[in-house]
């Protein structure tokens, strides 16, 4: 493998600051992957599953205080605070040097430091893009394997000698008091120190192809989203394809590979959680899914939520803090109705029923796309598919409607913008609050979120047919507390909906302030069983809960004074108007 000077030097620095025992470049080979396997079994890294029912999977169980994505410790670093925006966490680069050098200084001394050139994006597509990390951590090289595509295939998609994000990271301590996640967006430059949790220690993943891939989008002019992509088959075979934006931890690996309960209709999976989108020649808008695998949330994975994640995940799978069963295999809250007998919890424990959960709730899999029982059969076309429809969606069990449309680009971007949604257990801290959370980007934004909505509206000009834009919620409850909408396989019946009104079917909608929203008449509930009442309830806007649902909006976009595009704020006045006559 031929790796740049730049790469080399960029290493040799590294291996300076850190003082490995020994550095390793790795191949991303088959060979590799079983020898680093192999080390995990013997030194309990990793735990062997029941290789009969479940070939391939292992099972790590990480530092109980390592669980999540840790959104306090995660900071851009840019020479100018402002650049960096208010809904980041900002440090000086040089303060930020100065603290994380700390931490690495000898960090790894006694370890082995894997450098892995890992390519985001499939091969031979203009829309990929390089990076190099190196880690101490044999958990993270394998899981690299899984998610990105590593070794020489990285290195010769190189444009230039620099042309990659270089990632340093280190277990450290694993104390959260010596943890943290810098970027600098400035220098194409990853620090991470102190966690070895996918979204902190995966560093293709958030790091690289939403923070930086975000600022680097802008520069470019693409866009780097925390979206899934699927193909929609309706009965004539035609494929419509769509991306969504969804929170972590809010059913976009769900949807991503959705089997439809429509006849005739089909879902295929381009990617679950990261589009990289460029627009082409003519004008079309084309994703590609960055990743080569999935790391999804195991509890309340099911044959009745996701068959095909839950046929995707026996065989070749890495689990992280699910629970175990006597016969060696994993299992997490929703897997089966009921717990078998024998658990041990997600720290190895004995697990009492009725006590806390078996598997943490942020528990995860790791497992390649091609094992995907709908895996889109062209996920790795270097054109990416063209995207004809965009949805925002989120977890609000009050106010927002099932699903509704914008009237138009600047519109849609509006109501991507002014998204909140409550939080889960992928970030450490409260579960259930309330926050704006823009496109789903609030975590992963490597910069001032002002400017993103201005390069969302941007984005328009260059558009010759935009896509639609969507808004959806999946989880508004009813006055008795339980969901209004069935959600899951059922969701195809939306997304049908959304297929007609971009193919340009007639379908009947009502207008509002927040924008087209479907009459009950409009979707096909055939053999749902629900009642009439409770379709509208799901898709009902009221004007007194809006107003209230959007009393701090003023406050949020003030946050970015001038940088908060102008057609955003008069979308704001003009729906507030309008709510209110
Ligand atoms: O845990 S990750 O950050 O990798 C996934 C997510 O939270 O969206
Ligand atoms: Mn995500």
């Amino acid at each position: 493998m031929a790796a740049s000077n730049a790469a080399e030097r960029w290493v040799d620095e590294t291996a300076g600051l850190t003082t490995p025992a020994r550095v390793e470049w790795c191949d991303g080979s088959k060979a590799e992957y079983d020898r680093l396997i192999e080390g995990m079994l013997q030194d309990g890294t990793l735990l062997p599953l029941n290789q009969s029912t479940y070939p391939g999977c292992y099972l790590h169980r990480s530092h109980p205080s390592d669980v999540a994505r840790t959104e306090q410790l995660t900071f851009i670093c840019t020479t100018h605070k402002d650049d960096t925006g208010p809904t980041n966490n900002w440090m000086a680069p040089g303060e930020a040097k100065a603290k994380v050098g700390g931490y690495l200084r000898g960090a790894m001394r006694g370890r082995t430091m894997y450098v892995i050139p890992y390519l985001m994006g499939p091969a031979g597509s203009s829309m990929s893009r390089v990076g190099i990390m190196v880690t101490d951590s044999a958990y993270v090289v394998a899981s690299m394997h899984i998610m990105t595509r590593v070794g020489q295939v990285a290195l010769s998609a190189m444009r230039s000698d620099d042309d990659f994000i270089a990632g340093v990271h280190s277990l450290g301590d694993l104390s959260p008091d010596h943890r943290l996640i810098a970027h600098f967006p400035e220098e194409k430059l990853i620090w991470s120190v102190g966690s070895g949790y996918g979204g902190n220690a995966l560093l293709g993943k958030k790091c690289h192809a939403l923070r930086l891939g975000s600022a680097q989008a802008r520069q470019e002019g693409w866009l780097a989203e925390h979206m899934l992509i699927i193909g929609v088959e309706d009965p004539s075979g035609r494929v419509t394809y769509l991306a969504a934006a969804m929170p972590s931890a809010s059913g976009k690996t769900n949807l991503a590979m959705v089997e439809a309960r429509l006849p005739g209709w089909r879902v295929w999976t381009v990617g679950d959680d990261i589009a990289w989108m460029h627009v082409d020649a003519q004008g079309q808008l084309r994703a590609i899914n960055p990743e080569s695998g999935f790391f999804g949330v195991a509890p309340n994975t099911s044959p009745k939520t996701n068959p095909n994640a839950t046929r995707m995940v026996r065989s070749n799978t890495i689990f992280t803090n699910v629970a175990l069963t006597p016969s060696g295999e994993p299992w997490w809250e929703g897997l089966t109705p009921e717990p078998p007998a024998g658990l041990l919890d997600w720290q190895g424990q004995p697990w009492r029923p009725g006590t806390t959960p078996a598997a943490h709730p942020n528990s995860r899999f790791t497992v390649p796309v091609q094992q995907c029982p709908s895996v889109s059969p062209n996920w790795e076309d270097p054109q990416g598919v063209p995207i004809s429809g965009l949805i925002f969606g989120s977890r609000r069990s009050k106010v927002i409607p099932l699903v509704f449309e914008a009237f138009d680009w600047t519109h849609g971007v509006f109501l991507g913008s002014a998204m909140s949604t409550e939080t889960t257990a992928a970030i450490t801290g409260k579960v259930g609050v309330v926050r704006r959370d823009p496109m789903a980007m609030l975590p992963f934004c490597g910069y001032n979120m002002g400017d993103y909505f201005a390069h969302w509206l941007g984005m328009q000009q260059r558009l010759t047919r935009p896509p639609r834009l969507f808004r959806v919620n999946w989880f508004r409850r009813g006055d008795d507390g339980k969901f209004l909408w069935p959600g899951y396989g059922d969701n195809v019946r939306v997304l049908k909906w959304m297929v007609e009104r971009i193919q340009g079917g007639a379908t009947a909608v009502d207008e509002t302030p927040i924008g087209w929203i479907p009459r009950p008449s409009a979707l096909d509930t055939d053999g749902l069983g629900l009642t009439q009442a409770q379709l509208g309830e799901a898709l009902r806007c009221d004007a007194g809960e809006w107003l209230e649902a959007l009393g701090d909006l003023d406050q949020f976009y003030a946050q970015f004074g001038s940088r908060l595009p102008q057609p955003i704020a008069r979308r704001l006045a003009e729906t507030r108007k309008q709510f209110a006559a």
